[in-house]
């Protein structure tokens, strides 16, 4: 399996604005999302990972293992609560996001040195790229 753990910061983001629209997250929190200095920090313990979204404004913390599904609850991003799965996909490891909104889940994947994130919402695809700190 690929080794995401480390600490990743922002690259670049297509698209982000359009993704949190779709999971109806209110202006002004678009706004200031959208020009945050993201950090992405991997803690891996096999297949028990834990994702840190680290920004001035506001942390998001999720810890799963892969293959087992789990409520998952959208604090402080659209308090939503779904049902998440994530496997891996050869090297990527894929979420389905299960509950209201349609098509929902996201991909993370090394390319090249950097890191994929893949953020999905109905029709909406955003793509975040970090690189190692
Ligand atoms: C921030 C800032 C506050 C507002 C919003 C945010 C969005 C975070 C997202 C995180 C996705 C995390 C994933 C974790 C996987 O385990 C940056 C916290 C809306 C979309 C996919």
């Amino acid at each position: 399996a690929t080794d995401f753990s480390g600490n990743w910061e922002l690259e670049r983001s297509d698209n982000f604005e359009d993704y949190l629209k779709a999971l109806n997250i209110d202006f002004a929190t678009r706004k200031i999302a959208c020009h945050l200095h993201q950090t992405k920090v991997f803690i891996q313990d096999g297949d028990t990972i834990t994702i840190k979204t680290l920004s001035t404004f506001r942390n998001y913390e999720l810890t799963f293992t892969v293959g087992m599904e789990m409520d998952e609850h959208t604090k402080g991003l659209d308090n939503r609560v779904v049902k998440s799965l994530v496997t891996w996909q050869g090297d990527r490891l894929v979420c389905t996001q299960k509950g209201e909104k349609a098509n929902r889940g996201w991909k993370h994947w090394i390319d090249d040195g950097k890191l994929y994130l893949e953020l999905t919402c109905e029709d909406k695809v955003c793509i975040q790229v970090f690189k190692r700190k």
